[in-house]
């Protein structure tokens, strides 16, 4: 065996074993609330100790302080969409924590659609800071929202999304 051949043959034994060591890591079957069992804000080792996070847990505490906090945990969800997590409830809990930072969508549909032509394009939700929603909103993803996924979405999420006019418009079809 020549050294290229060598160094070669090393390289995809190391590639191999790092990813096998990947996949056999058990998922994450509890989501950050019922982790963090002091309820600080932070999953410590020891409240990680006895679950399926444990054997990630060097992986998500990317600052290396021996403690996992809300952004990294919602991070490492993230960039592992449906890889790292058991069900959809993690990766539920992770969404909810992002959607608190949003500002609350404000007017109802009727005010957000100015061109009146039953969608809301990405310019007009632009104009009203709805933005950060929108995609979560465009549930079959043609880059506008229709009056049913924006009910939809409010309905589902209520108050955690929504406020006033918005909030008001979803009571009152229903
Ligand atoms: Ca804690
Ligand atoms: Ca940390
Ligand atoms: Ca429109
Ligand atoms: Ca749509």
């Amino acid at each position: 065996m020549n050294k290229l051949t060598l160094a070669s043959t090393i390289l995809a034994a190391l590639s191999l074993s790092a990813c096998s060591a990947s996949n056999s890591l058990a998922k994450i079957d509890s989501d950050f609330g019922s982790l963090d069992n002091d309820n600080d804000g932070y999953i410590s080792k020891t409240e990680a100790d006895d679950d399926a996070i444990w054997a990630h847990f060097s992986n998500i505490d990317t600052n290396m302080d021996e403690q996992i906090s809300r952004s990294e945990f919602n991070a490492y969800m993230q960039l592992n969409t449906g890889k790292v997590a058991e069900d959809s409830e993690v990766s539920e809990s992770a969404f909810k924590a992002e959607i608190a930072q949003f500002d609350p969508i404000e007017n109802d549909f009727k005010s957000l659609d100015n061109d009146k032509n039953g969608y809301i394009s990405v310019e007009e939700a632009d104009d009203d800071d709805i933005a950060n929603h929108f995609g979560y909103m465009d549930t079959n993803k043609d880059k506008r929202v229709s009056r049913n996924e924006f009910i939809s979405y409010i309905t589902e999420h209520g108050s955690d999304v929504a406020e006033d006019d918005a909030l008001d418009m979803v009571k009152k079809s229903s």
